[in-house]
């Protein structure tokens, strides 16, 4: 009962925050807002450095979360799978970060493994808790560790997916909420 309770809590919290950011629509909040993202240096699934650097040159979609979300971040991830599948040959020119909240049970390995059951595509970016703080600053995105029942904890936090240009500027909030082909050929426009 104690179980089955927390996991609804952490549910909820994910679905209210999802409902609070993500409204309805991809209507940009603050295109002439240039302060969401900026450089950052972070570790990818196989351990690998990855700067905002090894990004330039194509547009990225940058989603925070963790790898224990029970519903937000797994649906984004199928999602975002969804659009890579729909834009063929184009996927190659554009990346899709997952960034977690929780670098301290989402290691490299723990990454490469969650992700496994996405699009291979979708790189998985993690580091030190300093780097990751800087990063979730730079994005503007909230997270909180929620403490649950058996001791554990959850996170809550900001489940917008950013869509960054080729120059690695914020260009709006990317609506997930429509059919893969249409955020697929959004997507083309900033190739
Ligand atoms: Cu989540």
């Amino acid at each position: 009962m104690l179980i089955i309770s927390a996991f609804l809590a952490g549910l909820v919290l994910c679905f209210t925050v999802i409902l609070l950011i993500s409204g309805r629509g991809g209507m940009p909040i603050a295109t002439a807002n240039a302060a969401i993202g900026g450089p950052f240096r972070l570790t990818d699934q196989n351990g690998k450095a990855i700067t905002d650097q090894d990004l330039k040159g194509k547009p990225f979609l940058v989603f925070f979360g963790f790898t224990h979300c029970p519903e937000v971040c797994p649906t984004a991830l199928f999602d975002m799978s969804e659009i890579f599948t729909k834009l063929g040959p184009d996927a190659d020119k554009i990346n899709a970060l997952f960034v977690t909240v929780d670098p301290e049970r989402d290691t490299p390995a723990v990454l490469k493994d969650y992700l496994s059951s996405f699009d291979p595509r979708i790189i998985g970016v993690t580091g030190d808790e300093a780097a990751v703080a800087a990063a979730e600053k730079s994005y503007r995105v909230y997270a909180k560790k929620v403490p649950t029942d058996g001791g554990g904890y959850t996170m809550d936090h900001t489940a917008i997916v950013y869509l960054m240009n080729k120059d690695g500027r914020f260009v709006a909030p990317f609506n997930m909420k429509r059919r893969p082909e249409e955020a697929a050929a959004e997507l083309k426009r900033y190739l």
